[in-house]
């Protein structure tokens, strides 16, 4: 497992849902996002400068993270916690932000000079950047800006980085197509350079429906309505599959990322876990101890299951995803 979180701001499990934190003025729109889908405006208030927290529990302490990011400043430096991305180990920290020069980012942390970094135009305003930051406490650190390398050298601090926030004080930004990405495994382990994250939601019953709807209809409709209050349910070994929609090209797929929403209504400690179902065979997600409200858990399918090989196109539009219980 390498890919710890991603996120289209699409989902039909939206914003705050997702985050561990997540400030109530941030917006979620298409006019933020590119390519006609929808995207994270950065504009909490500078009185709380926290505007997003996702706490990381890699399997390695290399962590990576990307999105794509646009300044709508033209003009103005960054405040104190203008922090674009910002990785924390508890030991350390390291952040990029919007540059003082309009046209570069800015790197700061524990054992680093606070510079501006790369040439020119690679942090400029108003237009989108694919901004990528790789950091292993006390070894590496390296900022990319469209996949090209604006800084790389040996940073201090020690220990994992268990936390990754976007914090604001003056600036305004928008961010799409967020991933982060621990070292381990053979794929995706490394910086993905610009990518594209596409949202794929239910849109039919798979090979299994045992979980009984409520209220009554199809079971693929209310877990893709995006509104807890239609759900479905059902007891240990109980599970549905469902089809998905289909990716809309045929590009490279880097991985899957499967969210859910679930909770144990007994007070907590059912087993629930993510399923997959690619080329008829069915494949265990990790095995989650539900908790006693509801939740959003996460199962990265870095590779098909079918294959420990890269997903195709193909692979991905037949493949079914759902939940069991155990
Ligand atoms: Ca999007
Ligand atoms: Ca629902
Ligand atoms: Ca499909």
């Amino acid at each position: 497992m390498s890919l710890l979180f991603a996120d289209s701001f699409d989902g039909v499990i939206a914003g705050g849902a997702k985050w561990d934190n997540w400030h109530t003025s941030n917006e979620i729109h298409s006019n933020y996002g590119r390519n006609g889908t929808k995207g994270m405006l950065v504009t909490g208030s500078s009185l709380a400068p926290i505007v997003a927290i996702k706490a990381l529990d890699p399997v390695t302490n290399r962590v990576t993270v990307g999105a794509w990011v646009y300044c709508e400043n033209p003009s103005g430096g960054p405040g104190t916690f203008d922090e674009v991305f910002r990785l924390d180990s508890g030991s350390g920290t390291v952040v990029v932000t919007w540059g003082e020069s309009l046209t570069r980012f800015r790197l700061s942390g524990t054992g680093l000079a606070t510079q501006e970094i790369g040439a020119a135009g690679t942090g400029q305003r108003l237009t989108w950047i694919f901004l990528e930051l790789m950091w292993e406490p006390g070894v590496a650190v390296e900022v990319r800006a469209n996949g090209t390398s604006l800084f790389s050298g040996t940073p201090g601090g020690s220990g994992t980085p268990n936390v990754f926030q976007i914090r604001r004080q003056s600036l305004r930004w928008r961010v799409e197509d967020l991933y982060i990405l621990d070292s381990s495994g053979s794929h995706q382990n490394d910086f993905l350079g610009p990518i594209k994250i596409i949202n794929l939601k239910p849109d039919g019953a798979g090979n299994r429906t045992e979980l009984d709807p409520e209220p009554a209809g199809n079971n693929w409709e209310r877990v893709s309505d995006g509104d807890d209050a239609t759900y479905v349910e059902g007891d240990p070994g109980d599970g549905d599959l469902y089809t998905f929609d289909d990716l809309s090209g045929s590009e490279d797929v880097l991985g899957v990322v499967q969210y859910f929403r679930a909770f144990d209504s007994e007070g907590g400690a059912i087993t629930g876990r993510a399923i997959a179902r690619v080329d008829g065979t069915e494949y265990d997600g990790d095995d989650v101890v539900l908790p006693g409200s509801v939740a959003t858990h996460v199962q990265p399918w870095d590779v098909s299951p079918d294959t420990g090989q890269p997903w195709t196109p193909a692979e991905v539009d037949g493949a079914e995803f759902g939940v069991e219980f155990a």
